[in-house]
């Protein structure tokens, strides 16, 4: 089990992965970065397992590593790109402008993310079915508006939560205690698994 948890200026952040099998080489990836302007956000999970896996969710990693300042769409089509001659990746990206309060996300694939507003209203981000692998797609990017004090969470498919499981997630006082809740619940791996969890403050 790997976990970081971080205090930024504006977002707290938890996050932990596991793999399928403790010690081998997990095939999920994540990024986040937090700027003045913005909070970038991946999380990608290459397809299959293994080394495979690992190095093509890397790459999309890379990309958004790179050129994080570049826009939603442009990203994704930038990770699209990285991903020809791959195993091919399931990916959802993110981007958080803090001056307009307005969350921009893309997915394409199994990545879950869900929004919690303040009010308790969840609001699930619907990826787009397939994965990348380099071959032309079409984008489409969402945008919400969110409160200050709203939470996210975002996960791969290794992660099975529950409408309760989020509920609490979404009530929990900080993304740190969250993740310990979730750690519990996900006691039995099926998958490798990515979970990134913030508050918007
Ligand atoms: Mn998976």
């Amino acid at each position: 089990m790997i976990e970081e948890q971080s205090v930024h200026q504006r977002i707290d952040l938890s996050t932990f992965q596991r793999s399928k099998i403790e010690g081998q080489c997990n095939g999920d990836s994540y990024f986040t970065e937090e700027t003045e302007d913005y909070f970038v956000c991946l999380v990608a999970d290459g397809l299959g397992s293994g080394q495979a896996a690992h190095d093509a969710s890397t790459r999309a990693v890379q990309v958004v590593e790179e050129h994080h300042d570049k826009g939603v769409e442009t990203l994704m089509q930038m990770c699209n790109d990285a991903l020809s001659q791959s195993r091919g990746a399931v990916l959802t990206l993110f981007k958080v402008h803090f001056k307009e309060k307005v969350l921009e996300y893309c997915g394409i694939g199994n990545i879950r993310l869900v929004i919690g507003l303040p009010s308790g209203k969840l609001v699930h981000a619907i990826p787009k079915s397939g994965f990348l692998s380099g071959k032309p797609t079409k984008f489409d990017v969402r945008r919400i508006e969110y409160p200050e004090g709203s939470m996210f969470i975002a996960y791969s498919d290794g992660v099975d939560l529950s409408s309760p499981d989020k509920r609490n997630v979404m009530r929990a006082r900080s993304p740190k205690i969250a993740a310990s809740y979730l750690k519990q619940k996900c006691m039995e791996t099926v998958d490798d698994m990515t979970c990134v969890i913030g508050k918007l403050t």
